[in-house]
């Protein structure tokens, strides 16, 4: 089977391929959908991703493109977020412009002063899936607490996170799916598919 991943993102990317290795080959789709403003994470995923689909399996998609329509299974599409609960949630569905427009780096900054019990927060993915059959999602979360900057691994705001004492950033992609949200939406998504 060949599922297409629609995601610019390298770091999702790259973990995805590990957690599926040998299950499902996963290949990066770079199409431009539509991200619906909405803080509903699944909301913006299972849409993405029904448009992916439905455009890679449209019959121009068959013409001219380098992807056959019909040789597309289905599409996934992976939204996430980092949710701290002294912010309110922040930065939430806002992640990315976040890191874009203020970084990783001063996210720490705004909580530096807090105690560590006021640091909680969670990643939350939602994984969508579409194929000919419809749209389906499978969520992730993982609690954590917000640190200074450590490590070279991962991507993202994965220096800051801190899971039983390593940031994300100290952790092979294999380490950081075993506990982390995108590995468990990972995880419900393969018990689904391994029934269709
Ligand atoms: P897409 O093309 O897949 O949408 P994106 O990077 O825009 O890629 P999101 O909107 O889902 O994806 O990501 C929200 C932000 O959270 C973004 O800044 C990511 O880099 C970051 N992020 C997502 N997953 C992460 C993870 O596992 N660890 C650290 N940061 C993560
Ligand atoms: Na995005």
């Amino acid at each position: 089977d060949t599922l297409y991943f629609a995601t610019g993102n390298a770091g999702k990317l790259e973990e995805a391929r590990e957690y599926l290795d040998g299950q499902a080959a996963l290949e990066q789709v770079e199409y431009d959908y539509t991200e619906i403003q909405s803080d509903d994470l699944g909301e913006i995923a299972a849409t993405g991703a029904r448009e992916t689909y439905d455009a890679m399996t449209a019959e121009e998609a068959n013409d001219g493109s380098d992807v056959n329509g019909s040789d597309v299974d289905g599409v996934l599409v992976d939204d996430t977020g980092l949710f701290v609960d002294a912010l309110g949630g922040f930065p939430g569905p806002y992640s990315a412009y976040v890191e874009t427009t203020v970084g990783v780096e001063r996210v720490w900054r705004l909580l530096e002063a807090e105690d560590e019990s006021n640091r909680r927060a969670h990643f939350r993915t939602v994984m969508a899936y579409a194929d000919a059959e419809g749209v389906e999602t499978f969520e992730g979360s993982v609690a954590g607490t917000i640190v200074a900057p450590r490590g070279e691994a991962g991507f993202g705001y994965d220096p800051i996170f801190e899971y039983n004492g390593q940031t994300f950033a100290e952790m092979t992609a294999a380490e950081k799916n075993a506990i982390s949200h995108r590995g468990r939406a990972l995880a419900a998504f393969t018990d689904w598919y391994a029934d269709q």
